[in-house]
């Protein structure tokens, strides 16, 4: 198109202003050595790695910054449909070697540190992680960022940007897990990220809301908080692409009430201004469970109205009617947590800009799109009425609108069904009536999707049952979950990603912006060179985390033995104790043998690492388990070269990026039917670990990939567990009867053996009654698939074949296939490429 004119001043003038990339070694170290003199003000005789790592980091973000400019400019001149995914938790950790490798520098930042006399890998080290989430669904979101820009897909994300990430974990010698705050902000700017103090919106708590004809209402009144963006950027792979995520900050709308402040109430003057920033000051550590708390919803209204009011302004921007938002807008809601959207749309199409009801549903009903994460009973989203009308009095009116409109329409499809009506409506009835989260995102999507084969039916057929009856099976589908390459390949296992560029004689760029490309390396299982390579960088790695041991936790770890992981949220689905009890099993069984049968066993070394949520005392009780086993076995000097076990505490994405390259076997061991989908699972098994699990959420679809004669399963199904929980609660067999090894290992466990069993009542109790997870019913097979694996790693030249293969089928788990799953069957966006 034609030449745009310049907007202002001398255009030459300007242009010679113009900086691009950095590429260059010389150009990279001066615009280090520029950061350390005038941004930090500091000099090299008092530069430390942290301050090396500030002025390395503000060089690299001066690069996004061009990049995440060019970008958004080029979104908006060709104003394409866009997609926005929700979500309350963006677990990204660290950022610096990440943006290295997406911007392809890493080696010349490495030359130009070095020059200046640190050391790359000591800078990594010095940046925090940024946890603004839980676990699986923080991380999931995460991975499809990296995703969306390195598809060159116009994405944002829209988070909070809590003060306090997830809690600290210390264990104390007792083993007992002790919380401390995460003031990730504290050390002074971020360097990835911008704040837009421009950028700001108010959004209302409380007041009244008085209904004036033809559907609309007027909400005035309470409180007024103010949202503040700022803008994090996320570089693609392999392009100019950088995409936005958007973290709101919550701040006072007026610095304090001046008139109390007047007359001398400065307390009560400070009062609504601390409740104000107190919105987005702490990530709530809960995952799997719902609280009711009003900070919570609090931060969940906060967080959608001020994005909504975002989006919203930006499609006006376009100057299209607002029947058109549905061609220009896609919200994705990473699960019930932020479903307030739908309300909230509502309210803005009708109090707003005065469209019609039922227009409006069309427009929200076209525009958003619902992502379960979780079938688990106690983990589906309720608000209590009394709450959700106090704090937001016209939702509550739009949700009792949408009700009613809703359960009209099913009682003229199934008429006189009161039973269905009571299942289906958005109202649970009880004291106090709530609010059905998963029920209002339900019908107000345009689609609806579990994140694992397995979930998505049970999706289907359990939770949802009545709406697929309703509204047909076609709204309701599945997106397998997946991870990104980048990270949890390239930068964590930097070797392996060499040796598959080196094989497969392409550069990284390739493969891993198209991961089923690693099907190439199957032939290669049968090289015994090339097996030779993959074993020595296992080996490698292996020595890399037990270097990590040793320098945080003072331990020696046998880096010759087999290396067991299991790492993730403690929880009593996820069934940590069944791994324990076997590892104490295993324990038992050494301890019988004589010392000829033990020179046959293969040393194992097995590791723990997760956090309990604050409140959870079985899951707590887990880990004091653990510790203390630990603490007894390893100090056994009979067992102790053939079997050693370690709790690695404040478990994290940084911590993930060295255990996982690291595993010979990892555990996903959740009682069948639990557990959605996992993704570390996913991770391990790229990283050539092989998987020990359940038949359970993309365990299945993994197995499937990889082949079932490389991964280890065990276990009941899914459909058996419903008939087993009912036998527990009602003909209930005794341990001892049902499994005599368990029975064994309970009572050591009782006895004291690792420090005083009474400690360990509750834990054991919830095995020995109504055992809801069904550890009796699985500790069997589950002992038998841990022989399996010790058959199987007798053999090396086999195993390692296996490994090959594993990483080889891995292609599907690509988050670049989900994402774009997701932008072709559910946003129709395309791909929109900055040159
Ligand atoms: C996880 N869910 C699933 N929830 O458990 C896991 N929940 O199977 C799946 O792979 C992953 O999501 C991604 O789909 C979670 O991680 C939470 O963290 C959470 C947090 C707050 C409230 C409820």
């Amino acid at each position: 198109s034609g030449k745009e004119k310049w907007p202002r001043g001398d255009e030459k003038t300007w242009k010679e202003g113009f900086r691009s990339v950095n590429t260059e070694v010389p150009s990279i170290t001066k615009s280090i050595v520029n950061h350390v003199q005038t941004s930090l003000a500091r000099q090299a005789y008092n530069l430390d790695d942290l301050g090396a790592y500030q002025a390395a980091a503000l060089s690299v973000r001066d690069d996004l910054i061009l990049n995440w400019n060019e970008t958004q400019m080029h979104y908006t001149r060709k104003a394409p449909k866009r997609a926005y995914y929700l979500s309350l938790e963006f677990l990204m950790g660290r950022t610096f070697d990440n943006a290295l490798l997406n911007l392809g520098l890493k080696e010349q930042y490495r030359e130009g540190i070095t020059k200046l006399g640190f050391n790359m890998e000591d800078l990594l080290e010095q940046e925090r992680d940024a946890a603004l989430g839980n676990g699986g669904l923080g991380r999931l979101a995460a991975c499809y960022l990296d995703s969306s820009a390195s598809q060159e897909l116009p994405v944002w994300g829209y988070g909070l940007r809590y003060q306090y990430g997830i809690f600290q974990q210390l264990i104390s010698p007792e083993g007992q897990q002790l919380e401390q705050p995460d003031p990730w902000l504290a050390g002074g700017e971020n360097p990835w990220e911008l704040p837009r103090l421009d950028v700001t919106y108010e959004v209302r708590f409380y007041g009244t809301a008085e209904r004036l004809p033809e559907g609309r209402a007027l909400w005035q009144g309470g409180q007024e908080v103010l949202a503040v963006a700022y803008d994090v950027m996320v570089p693609g792979c392999y392009t100019k692409n950088t995409n936005n995520l958007r973290l709101w900050e919550s701040k006072p709308k007026r610095g304090f009430d001046l008139n109390s402040f007047n007359a001398g109430d400065y307390e009560h003057a400070v009062e609504s201004s601390n409740s104000a920033a107190a919105i987005t000051s702490v990530l709530y550590p809960n995952d799997h469970t719902t609280f009711g708390k009003e900070l919570r919803l609090k931060q969940q209204y906060f967080w959608t109205a001020a994005s909504l009011a975002d989006i919203v302004r930006r499609f006006k921007n376009i100057g299209k009617p607002f029947s058109a938002f549905p061609d220009y807008v896609a919200i994705q809601l990473n699960d019930t947590h932020p479903t307030l959207a739908i309300p909230e749309l509502m309210r803005i199409l009708i109090d707003e800009e005065e469209i019609p009801w039922g227009k409006a549903w069309d427009i929200v009903t076209n525009t958003v799109f619902y992502t379960n994460h979780t079938v688990l009973p106690e983990a589906l989203e309720k608000w209590p009425v009394p709450l959700m009308e106090h704090l937001l009095p016209r939702h509550m009116q739009i949700i009792y609108d949408i009700n009613l409109f809703f359960l009209q329409a099913v009682e003229k499809k199934f008429p006189g069904d009161r039973d269905r009506l009571a299942r289906m409506s958005l109202i649970e009835e009880g004291f106090p009536k709530q609010v059905r989260m998963a029920h209002l995102a339900c019908i107000g999507s345009r689609k609806v999707n579990g994140v694992a084969e397995l979930h998505s039916e049970l999706v289907r057929t359990t939770i949802l049952k009545d709406f697929v009856e309703f509204e047909g099976p076609s709204k309701f589908s599945n997106v397998t979950n997946g991870i990104t390459p980048r990270r949890w390949l390239d930068q964590c296992n930097p070797e392996l990603s060499a040796l598959i560029s080196k094989t497969l004689k392409v550069d990284k760029s390739v493969w891993l912006k198209d991961l089923d490309k690693l099907k190439e390396l199957l032939p290669y299982a049968e090289d015994a060179g090339f097996r030779k390579e993959w074993a020595a960088i296992k080996q490698r790695n292996k020595e890399r985390l037990a270097h990590h041991v040793q320098t945080t936790l003072g331990l020696t770890v046998n880096t010759h033995a087999m290396f067991d992981v299991q790492i993730k949220r403690l929880h009593e689905y996820k069934r940590q104790t069944l791994n324990i009890l076997g590892v104490i099993h295993r324990y038992l069984t050494l301890k019988q043998m004589t010392a000829a049968e033990r020179k046959k066993v293969n040393p194992r070394v097995v590791f723990f690492a997760g956090k309990a949520a604050p409140g959870y005392y079985i899951a707590k009780l887990t880990i004091r388990l653990i510790v203390n086993a630990a603490r007894i076995i390893n100090a056994d000097p009979e067992t102790r070269d053939l079997l050693t076990v370690y709790f690695l505490p404040d478990y994290s994405v940084s911590l993930a990026e060295v255990l996982i390259p690291a595993s010979d076997i990892s555990q996903h061991i959740s009682t069948a039917g639990t557990e959605a989908s996992g993704t570390s699972n996913m991770k391990f098994c790229l990283n050539g670990g092989l998987l020990v699990g359940t038949v359970d959420g993309a365990n299945i679809e993994i197995a499937e990939a990889v082949g079932e004669n490389n991964v280890f399963f065990f276990g009941h199904l899914t459909p058996a567990v419903e008939d087993l929980r009912y036998q527990h609660m009602y003909h209930p067999v005794p341990v001892e009867e049902k499994c005599p090894p368990l029975a064994k290992v309970l009572d050591c466990v009782a006895s004291g053996m690792f420090g005083d069993g009474g400690v360990y009542e509750p834990l054991l109790n919830t095995i020995r009654q109504h055992d809801y997870y069904l550890i009796t019913e699985d500790f069997e097979s589950y002992i038998g698939a841990l022989a399996m694996v010790d058959q199987a790693y007798l053999d090396k030249e086999e195993w390692i074949k296996k490994s090959i293969r594993t990483t080889a089928n891995m292609g599907k788990f690509s988050s670049d296939r989900a994402i774009l799953e997701y932008a072709e069957s559910f946003w129709n966006i395309e791909p929109v490429k900055v040159a």
